[in-house]
């Protein structure tokens, strides 16, 4: 146990550090501020500009710190006490270009009654081939039914070297 958080503590230093050698050498991140304000580095991202995507952000939701726009679409219908949920997600960035970003954490949660999924860590994550900006989420178990809005998704999301967060409601009924 005592070697495995080591090791953890050691990774996540050096990719501090990876960071900070990052931002010294790129004027445009002189600062904490500036870093914490950054929106898109487009030397990490870059867009995929032949994809169409442009303008339209009404079915998008911001993320905490803006860093990312984000959409869920479900599989139908939803059960409660089983693993065939699916759900796509979709970033793009604040032009609705497509933001191929990596979707770290997505978790259920019923904020009513403060539980999350009992089955949250079979969760299956996966990067789309061609459209990177879209991840499949497969094994989605939702504990309990609920109305819409009754369970919400709390998605964590890396951009560079930080990480962005968006609550979404699931505006569809659990059966
Ligand atoms: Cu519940």
């Amino acid at each position: 146990m005592k070697l495995q958080s080591c090791s953890a503590l050691l990774f996540i230093s050096a990719m501090l550090v990876a960071c900070d050698s990052k931002k010294d050498q790129d004027p445009a991140h002189e600062t904490a501020a500036d870093a914490a304000a950054q929106s898109v580095d487009p030397a990490c991202m870059g867009t995929q500009e032949s994809m169409g995507l442009h303008g339209d952000l009404s079915d998008y939701m911001a993320s905490a710190a803006g860093t990312f726009h984000v959409k869920i679409g479900w599989s139908a219908p939803l059960k409660a006490a089983s693993l065939e949920n699916k759900a796509t997600v979709t970033f793009v960035n604040e032009h609705a270009e497509a933001l191929p970003l990596t979707l770290t954490s997505f978790k259920l949660f019923m904020p009513s009654m403060g539980h999350g999924s009992s089955k949250g860590d079979q969760i299956v994550l996966s990067q789309g081939k061609e459209n990177l900006n879209i991840w499949t989420v497969d094994k989605i178990y939702f504990s309990m039914g609920g109305a819409a809005g009754d369970w919400v998704v709390d998605l964590e999301a890396r951009v560079c070297c930080s990480s962005d967060k968006a609550r979404i409601s699931i505006p569809v009924e659990v059966q």
